[in-house]
């Protein structure tokens, strides 16, 4: 009888094991079953939300404070070699400006925020004094002209957020005289933002079209300055874009990349969640988000992009079903068009999978404030448990192209199966292991997918998302990191050792490096209910307009 117990201690013992390897064993492109159900909680829909109180997600000190070490090395390498320099070079030591009359804060602007939410005040202090003593706006540009959507999303959503966090008027004065030097380039004839302005004539300078992203990506830094200053102008400028746009949607709703500037209408061109598409469908979520969820508008549009997203462009590899988001071609001409199919994905598009979770717990809620951590399914609304999945099994298609010799994401990726990669359904275009690199396989320090992580995890609350951002960040240490000081991009995530570029890209420290640091922080050191941030990752707080909207349902 004892013999008995015995053997079946050690048979119940081996399962254990058995089920925990299993577990354990889980990779990125092998989502476990029914994913939703794992990673939400599935419950009858019929059951009226409740609010669940819960605890605060707490720190993982140990690895809040080594991405803390991590923002100190890149940020001491960038102030020995190049303080003030908008860009940084770190292998040739050097700074660059965009400007050949002085820096306009790229850098030292970006990264503020980020030293506050880490508490680095001594970093901060010295930050602070370069920009009450040399930061200056009076700038021809190179060709006279800085990019309108850069200048705006991390020198003035940069400005914004650190005067949130900080309280000093400094921030807000620079924000105020930027803003209105930015403000010329509204000045056309549909209302649409030209691409460039030169900020010493305060004049935009136009050529005809403008990238969608470009043009939609204004409206968070632009709504938040006019609520501080109450000066409507700013809100009703980046406003009347959104009206243009919406007036121009497709039946698909879908946004084509170009648009012109004269006539405010999409230019025939492609169609994707990657570069000039992408922050268009973030900013339609987060404006809503932004002013309390009072401007329905943006949640119609919102909706009905998320459709035409699952309808047109959500797709599944036959093989390992990864989920990811494919591009439509445009073919034939002036709309007489019909559209092909590429199966490519940037990076880029990787900032939709958190986007998808947020948006379903927010704007696809039942009950707007009553979600649990994690969702119970009865709490979202049929669109809201939609977009769930989807942003989890998009999630998961990201990790999977983090399966390279270096462990990170390369910047394009092709989802088909391709011969010379059979344990993987997809590859990168132009580049072998090893062989000579294509751009498609560089890794830039890049932070969409732990952006996603970051959201995921404050979702969920489950460590399977602080595992991979874990991971992605223990690979940006091991093949990112040089010995000299500072980070530089990777030429091939497939081919080690690591050759680097000489670039250091400002949003490292501003987004990859906060997400980061949010995913192992305590949670109150950003609360979700009480910030957007925006496509930079500045965080902008949500409040209830006191400006009357002009654009509405
Ligand atoms: C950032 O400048 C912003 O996130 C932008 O919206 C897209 N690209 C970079 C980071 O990859």
């Amino acid at each position: 009888m004892r013999r008995r117990n015995i053997q079946c201690l050690v048979l119940l013992f081996l399962a254990a094991v058995a089920t925990h390897l299993y577990f354990v064993s889980l990779s990125p492109s092998d989502p476990p079953e029914d994913f939703a159900e794992w990673s939400g909680n599935d419950e009858i829909e019929d059951t009226e939300p409740i609010a669940v109180p819960r605890r605060m997600l707490a720190a993982d000190a140990h690895k809040r404070d080594a991405v803390v070490a991590a923002f100190q090395y890149a940020w001491g390498a960038y102030e020995r070699d190049a303080m003030g320099s908008d860009e940084y070079h770190p292998i040739s030591h050097r700074g660059h400006n965009l400007s050949s009359s002085g820096g306009i804060g790229y850098t030292v602007v970006d990264s503020i925020d980020t030293m506050l939410l880490m508490g680095l005040h001594q970093e901060y202090s010295r930050a602070s004094h370069w920009v009450r003593t040399s930061l200056s706006f009076d700038r021809d540009g190179h060709d006279r002209c800085f990019n309108t959507f850069e200048t705006t999303i991390r020198v003035l959503g940069g400005l914004l957020s650190a005067y949130h966090l900080s309280a000093d008027d400094m921030y807000l004065h620079h924000a105020v005289d930027l803003a209105d030097r930015i403000l010329p380039v509204f000045d056309t004839p549909s209302g649409l933002p030209v691409t460039s302005v030169n900020l010493r004539t305060r004049a935009g300078i136009a050529d005809g079209s403008v990238s969608t992203a470009e043009a939609t990506t204004l409206q968070l830094e632009f709504r938040d300055l006019a609520q501080l200053t109450k000066n409507a102008t700013y809100w009703h400028k980046a406003e009347k874009v959104m009206a243009v746009v919406d007036a121009a949607r497709l039946p698909s709703n879908l946004a084509p990349i170009s648009m012109n500037s004269n006539d405010g209408l999409f230019i025939q061109s492609d169609i994707r969640l990657g570069s000039r598409g992408d922050s268009y469908y973030e900013y339609l979520l987060k404006q809503y988000l932004q002013t309390d969820r009072t401007e329905p508008v943006y949640l119609k549009m919102y909706e009905d992009a998320m459709q035409g997203i699952h309808d047109h462009l959500i797709q599944k590899t036959p093989t390992r079903k990864l989920a990811y988001v494919a591009e439509l071609f445009p073919k034939g001409v002036n709309w007489r068009t019909t559209w092909d199919l590429n199966h490519k994905q940037d990076h880029l598009v990787c900032f939709l999978a958190g986007s998808l979770m947020l948006g379903a717990t927010t704007a696809g809620a039942r009950r707007p404030g009553a979600v649990s951590v994690p969702p119970k399914m009865a709490e979202l609304t049929r669109i809201g448990k939609r977009d769930w999945n989807t942003g989890i099994e998009l999630l998961e298609g990201c990790m999977a192209t983090h399966k390279t010799a270096t462990g990170l994401s390369p910047e394009i990726v092709q989802f088909q199966p391709s011969a010379d990669q059979p344990d993987r359904d997809w590859y990168i275009k132009g580049s072998r292991p090893g062989g000579p690199a294509s751009y498609d396989a560089k890794y830039m320090l890049r932070p969409e997918t732990v952006e996603s992580l970051f959201l995921a995890w404050r979702l969920t609350g489950n460590k399977r998302y602080r595992d991979y951002a874990w991971g992605i960040f223990e690979s940006i240490e091991k093949h990112c990191r040089l010995a000299s000081g500072g980070y530089a991009t990777i030429l091939d995530v497939d081919t080690v050792p690591v050759r680097h570029e000489d670039k250091q890209e400002t949003f490292y420290m501003s987004e990859t490096l906060k997400y980061l640091f949010l995913t192992f922080a305590d949670e109150s050191v950003l609360p979700l209910e009480e910030y957007v941030l925006n496509t930079e990752a500045h965080p902008l707080p949500i409040f209830r307009p006191s400006i009357q909207p002009m654009f509405s349902l």
